[in-house]
């Protein structure tokens, strides 16, 4: 019998969509990981995944995944578990994922670059139970700040680490270690049968109010994004897909992603750093066809390639861009210097997958953001008042679909912001729709800084900063940048007697345990900040403000 997923919290679809999208095939009432287990039955030795010298095939992947997830339910793990996942781009990262979904147990995708300000909030909005961190990256030590985590959210019972685990952690790596002889973990695994209703993951919102809002995915809803983003991709059998960026991104995660490679029966490449000589190496070493960056990494290989004449990447067949407006200028550059097609992607962890085609013509791969990758799809473009934009003309995207969340995890009241009367969601970005179907995103009507695809809530700084006794008002905007398209830039008002620098703000910042991304880069202090005639601190003009100081460089005050 299928277990009964928790519904507390959760907005479902209505019952004539969810039955539409069943009969229309979108939902396939599986768990998300079954034609991945049907792979490794039908090609056991087909390789899976390739991290450094470690290549594991489908079936040991299945079987290591399987011997994981009955280890986490004798640990006393239930299906509907939340666990806390910061993990680097590794194997393991796989297999643990996919050990979660087997056990019905839910990973809430947190990211490296998080500190005890995100961690502690996703642990005890989702409740979990677990953690589970490297024990240091980048001299930073992850398993120390989990282990105070541990101790401050009741929920909290376990941590579970990657490498050196300490007393009283569990260590991932044993966790991932095949079945001993003679035991059977799927079948145990199978006899639990998860709802494909059930939430298969927590994704992070980019947060336009304070902190990041959870999104619950389902098997059947994140498995058709992968799978409709494959067919968009060109995902097969041959596929080597190379995950750079963060793994727990939804756009290498399954947009196609790795999640979209394995439904495929391809092979994952699993690489920590988008550094351009590292990746370039990855590509040739493993003939990598088809690999997703943001913008500011098309830029540091563009240029790589550009100077070094490295000719690594003739594997290369698609490079998948999108987290930040890609301009039309570096499009152009793609396939005459990388030699690969480019495929813009402008998605969203709430769902919405927009792609152009492989074989579109140069106009609209260069000049678009492509088009929903679903017939299930539906978008709507609304001015000021709600009303409907013609053609071509630019408003506010609204979409529902088969795939695209009802409402965030236990938040009725940003729900009643986000979402229409009639449920669809309000992304938040202002588009064009072309003639052609094809959309260009021209900007965006939320509070919110995309520093390079990362994703940062002005409110959220905004609050931060208050903690500050000099600080009477502050606002955060987007201060644009050649490098990473925006960064943070906080004007500021001061109490009398106060002066305070750029530098003052960012330690105040990494004091309170944010992560680094989020810091201001850029500060502005003002003697009267603008409000607006319902005495609101005014953006807008802030903005235009910004646009008359010419280029304000990085780590600056003013
Ligand atoms: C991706 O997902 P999120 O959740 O980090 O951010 C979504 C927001 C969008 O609402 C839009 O404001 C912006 O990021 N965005 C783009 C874009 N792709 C995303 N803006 C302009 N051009 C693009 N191509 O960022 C994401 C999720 C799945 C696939 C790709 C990206």
């Amino acid at each position: 019998m299928a277990s009964t997923p928790t519904t507390e919290g959760l907005v479902a679809w209505p019952a004539d969509l969810a039955a539409r999208y069943r009969e229309a095939g979108y939902w396939k009432d599986e768990p998300l990981t079954a034609p991945i287990w049907r792979m490794a039955e039908q090609r056991p030795d087909r390789i899976a995944l390739i991290d450094g010298d470690t290549r594991i095939g489908y079936a040991e992947m299945c079987r290591r995944a399987d011997a994981l997830g009955a280890r986490l339910r004798e640990l006393g793990f239930e299906a509907d578990d939340r666990v806390v996942v910061q993990l680097p781009n590794t194997w393991e990262f796989v297999v643990f994922v996919l050990g979660c979904l087997r056990a019905g147990v839910i990973p809430v995708m947190a990211l490296p670059a998080h500190r005890r300000h995100e961690l502690e909030y996703l642990a005890e909005h989702s409740e979990a139970v677990a953690l589970v961190v490297p024990d240091t990256l980048r001299d930073f030590d992850h398993q120390g700040l989990a282990a105070a985590i541990r101790d401050a959210v009741p929920s909290v019972r376990d941590l579970i680490v990657l490498g050196d685990a300490r007393e009283g952690a569990i260590d991932l790596r044993e966790l991932c270690e095949p079945p001993a002889a003679g035991v059977e973990p799927a079948a145990a695994l199978e006899a639990l049968a998860v709802s494909p209703d059930a939430v298969a993951v927590f994704l992070l919102s980019g947060g336009t109010t304070g902190l990041p809002k959870l999104i619950p995915r389902s098997h059947n809803d994140y498995r058709y994004n992968a799978e409709a983003a494959n067919e968009v991709a060109g995902f097969d059998e041959e596929t080597v897909y190379l995950v750079t960026l963060p793994a727990s991104h939804n756009f290498p995660l399954a947009c196609p992603g790795l999640l979209g490679a394995l439904l495929a029966g391809g092979t994952v490449v699993m690489l920590q750093s988008p550094e351009p000589s590292r990746a370039f190496a990855m590509i040739e070493a493993h003939g990598v066809t088809h690999v997703a960056a943001v913008p500011a990494i098309v830029q540091r290989w563009i240029d790589h390639e550009e100077a070094e004449r490295t000719g690594r990447l003739s594997s290369l067949q698609v490079l998948q861009v999108g987290g930040s407006r890609l301009v039309d200028e570096l499009a152009a550059r793609v396939r005459p210097v990388l030699g690969a097609t480019l495929q813009q992607v402008f998605g969203m962890a709430e769902g919405l997958l927009n792609m152009t085609g492989l074989d579109d013509p140069d106009d609209v791969i260069i000049g678009t953001q492509g088009r929903p990758v679903s017939p299930g799809d539906r978008v709507r473009i609304v001015d000021e008042n709600g009303d409907p934009v013609p053609v071509g003309g630019r408003g506010v995207l609204h979409t529902e679909g088969p795939y695209t969340l009802r409402g965030y995890y236990r938040a009725p009241e940003h729900n009643r912001r986000s979402f229409a009367p009639d449920g669809w969601y309000i992304t938040g970005d202002i588009v064009e729709l072309r003639e052609d179907g094809n959309l260009v995103v021209q900007g965006r009507d939320k509070d919110l800084i995309n520093r390079g695809g990362e994703k940062i809530s002005g409110e959220e700084v905004e609050n931060l900063l208050y903690r500050h006794p000099g600080i009477e008002m502050n606002a955060a905007v987007a201060v644009p940048d050649p490098d990473l398209g925006e960064r943070v830039c906080v004007y500021a008002t001061l109490r009398e007697g106060h002066r305070i620098e750029l530098d003052d703000l960012r330690g105040l910042m990494r004091d309170a345990g944010v992560a680094a991304y989020k810091l201001p880069e850029v500060l502005v202090i003002v003697e009267d900040m603008p409000l607006t005639k319902i005495g609101k601190i005014d953006k807008k003009a802030l903005r235009e403000d910004l646009a008359g100081r010419g280029a304000l460089r990085p780590g600056t005050t003013h």
